[in-house]
């Protein structure tokens, strides 16, 4: 398996450390989706990070739908994802306000780096929700990284 991305990008960086942790083995190519666009358009058309080449040649992306794939590779041996409902639930939770940071995150990057300052409102917008998150007190509590 081929996993094509640059590790700058949260989702590339977490399907690497999932299939590092799950102990499936795995070629990483350090293809940028800007700076590398032809070389990317090769290897999937949509032009999407991260983009997992399978043994067959079949190209996934999306890192939620890679990592799906990758957990029934490991499967029964390895999972990173708890079978007990609760813990699912709660593991699931996180997931989504990890990938809601992920997701604004690389918005407020890729707005800073094209547009002028004065344009830039939506940025506080994006910012917001989760500062406030970490403002309310269960996600102060939780996620005292988030900021
Ligand atoms: N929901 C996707 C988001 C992936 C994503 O936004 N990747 C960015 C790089 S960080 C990308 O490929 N951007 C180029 C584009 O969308 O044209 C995932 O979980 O993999």
């Amino acid at each position: 398996m081929q996993l094509i991305g640059m590790l700058d990008s949260p989702y590339v960086r977490r399907v690497a450390i999932s299939l590092q942790l799950l102990g499936l083995p795995f070629e990483h190519r350090s293809v940028s989706v800007f700076r590398g666009f032809e070389t990317f358009r090769q290897i999937n058309p949509v032009v999407k990070a991260p983009s997992l080449v399978c043994d067959d040649g079949e190209v996934l992306m999306d890192s939620g739908l890679i990592l799906d794939y990758a957990e029934s590779l490991a499967a029964p041996s390895r999972s990173l994802m708890p079978r007990d409902i609760a813990a699912r639930q709660h593991t699931l939770r996180s997931l989504g306000l990890a990938l809601a940071a992920c997701e604004k995150s690389v918005q407020i990057v890729c707005e800073r780096s094209v547009r002028p300052a004065e344009k830039q409102r939506a940025l506080s917008v994006r910012a917001e929700g989760l500062a406030e998150f970490r403002r309310a007190p269960h996600g102060e509590a939780e996620y005292p990284q988030l900021s």
